[in-house]
């Protein structure tokens, strides 16, 4: 997969009203937004054109992009969020994404909840969370839609607990090499890939963001680190502090196409 285009949105003022489970204290917005523009000199650095959307201060979560949209071979599928307080993000982001490519919507109704959190596209293979955030109807919308852009894709229900989304707890730092963290509690058996459970303490860095020839991960863990410089020439290192303290990740603050 070679990324050309990306779109993120800087962190509102308002993103210590958003959503979390950590009790890490409230985000220092200031310093977030100084993270947040070194991860677009990261995804610029590693060949990505991105286009930065300005804070929308009416949701304080509309940085974690990641969860209102899904993105495969240039069409961008509108969600559904699985938080109330989230579902007003789909129409900014529809309308920032629109003029740059083809948007189609999940649709299924009212019922339905899908957070691209969830959706972990892992080369034919689509793993989505079944979590707090998506439900069964989210995927089956969600199977329905990417079969009309991609039908050698295969879906794969991932029942969840103990983190917020899947890309919470795994995400691919190679599509054949998994990452867990311990505290996603799962039944589900990976045995098309290797898997790394990683340490407890260096579970936030399951979410890792490989981009082109590099890969974006969490300053901190370098037991990740050590993984990442075997399998990537750039290993970009980045201080999540302000986002991990509102469940949010280095996959969640950009879609990439
Ligand atoms: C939320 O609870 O929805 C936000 N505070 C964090 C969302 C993080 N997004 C992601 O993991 N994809």
């Amino acid at each position: 997969m070679h990324y050309t285009q990306g779109i993120v949105r800087q962190p509102a003022r308002s993103l210590g009203d958003g959503l979390t489970t950590q009790a890490l204290g409230a985000p220092d917005i200031d310093l977030a937004r100084v993270q947040h523009a070194a991860y677009v000199a990261a995804l610029r650095q590693l060949g990505v054109a991105v286009t930065v959307l300005a804070p929308d201060e009416a949701y304080p979560d509309s940085c974690f992009v990641e969860d209102p949209a899904v993105i495969w071979q240039g069409v961008a599928i509108m969600t559904r969020p699985g938080a109330a307080a989230r579902l007003g993000e789909v129409n900014g982001l529809r309308a920032a994404l629109a003029p740059m490519l083809p948007v189609v919507e999940l649709g299924g109704g009212p019922d339905v909840m899908l957070d691209g959190g969830d959706v972990l596209i892992c080369g034919q293979r689509v793993l989505v969370g079944l979590s707090e955030r998506t439900n069964q109807l989210g995927i089956t919308q969600l199977t329905a839609r990417l079969g009309e852009i991609d039908p050698s894709l295969t879906v794969i229900t991932v029942p969840i607990a103990g983190v917020l989304h899947l890309k919470s707890g795994m995400t691919a730092l190679t599509p054949d090499l998994l990452l867990l963290n311990p505290e996603c509690h799962t039944d589900a058996r990976f045995d098309f890939t290797q898997t790394v459970l990683l340490p407890v303490e260096q579970g936030y860095a399951a979410n890792v963001r490989p981009v082109n020839d590099g890969v974006i991960i969490s300053r901190g863990y370098p037991a990740v680190a050590a993984l990442a410089r075997e399998q990537y020439a750039q290993v970009i290192e980045l201080d999540m502090s302000e986002f991990h303290k509102m469940d949010g990740s280095l996959t969640c603050l950009s879609l990439l196409w």
